[in-house]
């Protein structure tokens, strides 16, 4: 069964949306990826909103670049969560940025960074950690390689040793 949904406006947004699948296999989370445009192909996004919580889908990535109304579409057809990932397609992704986060009250979309795929997947996997244990253990231990890697490099910072003023 599908947990994760990652829904694109198009395979041009694919390079990008990669890092949230590729986090999600990392996690081993099962998900499904496929490409639907609010603008392009309004009805099948309302076919997939109104019947991903009864597939099983948990949490749904949504990314789409220019006007990008995607996210919140299928928001507003669903009440599972819903992550936004605007894309750097034109004006350096803040269209999208901003199609994408002012939602109106009610109708929700959490919205990542532009092109923060690997957020949303981040994100998604933090949401599925509260009812699947062997998932939060997962996340628990990349987020300790997130630690060790900033302790690493506090170390090397530390190391440096070619300066007349440097303290530590
Ligand atoms: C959006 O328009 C897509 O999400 C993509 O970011 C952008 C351009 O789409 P293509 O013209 O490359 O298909 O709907």
């Amino acid at each position: 069964m599908c947990t994760v949904s990652i829904i694109m406006g198009s395979t041009s947004d694919l390079p990008v949306m990669r890092k949230a699948a590729d986090f999600l296999e990392q996690m081993q989370v099962p998900f499904e990826m496929h490409a639907l445009s609010a603008h392009r192909t309004p009805a099948a996004v309302e076919r997939f909103a109104t019947g991903a919580k009864d597939r099983g889908v948990k949490v749904i990535i949504a990314a789409a670049g220019m006007a990008a109304a995607l996210p919140g579409v299928i928001s507003a057809l669903t009440p599972l969560p819903v992550i936004g990932v605007p894309i750097a397609s034109t004006l350096d992704g803040i269209d999208a940025l901003y199609s994408i986060v002012q939602m109106p009250p009610g109708i929700p979309t959490a919205t990542v960074g532009i092109n923060a795929a690997l957020n949303a997947a981040v994100l998604a996997v933090r949401i599925l950690s509260l009812s699947d244990q062997e998932v939060a253990e997962r996340y628990a231990a990349y987020c300790a390689t997130l630690s060790s890697k900033v302790e690493k490099a506090d170390a090397e910072l530390a190391a440096i040793s070619d300066y007349k003023y440097k303290t530590n």
